[in-house]
């Protein structure tokens, strides 16, 4: 497990180098990876709360699933979406370019 979670990682890691993603693009997914790892760890800390109390904190969970289903979360990840389209490959997301640029 420990294994193939370093190998991830490094993976991530040289194909998120400079040379590989160009511009803007790189703070897209990073602002995508940071909204994931965010997402991971408020689900650890309540398994873990369930793990350690004994009883699952079910108006937590609740409020949680409420807020990724809600209208900023959904407009989030329609931008994201959209920020990952770069079809001239110039590494600025083609929503975020003039029509000049494109
Ligand atoms: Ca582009």
């Amino acid at each position: 497990m420990k294994e193939k979670l370093l190998a991830l990682l490094q993976a991530a890691t040289t194909k998120l180098t400079p040379d590989t993603v160009k511009g803007a693009m790189r703070f897209i997914i990073w602002y995508a990876l940071l909204l994931v790892f965010c997402c991971i760890v408020y689900v650890v800390a309540w398994l873990f709360d369930w793990y350690t109390t004994g009883n699952p904190n079910l108006v937590e969970i609740r409020n949680f699933l409420h807020e990724i289903a809600s209208a900023p979360w959904i407009a989030v990840i329609g931008f994201i979406a959209k920020a990952f389209i770069d079809s001239n490959n110039n590494g600025i997301p083609d929503e975020l370019e003039s029509k000049e640029d494109k």
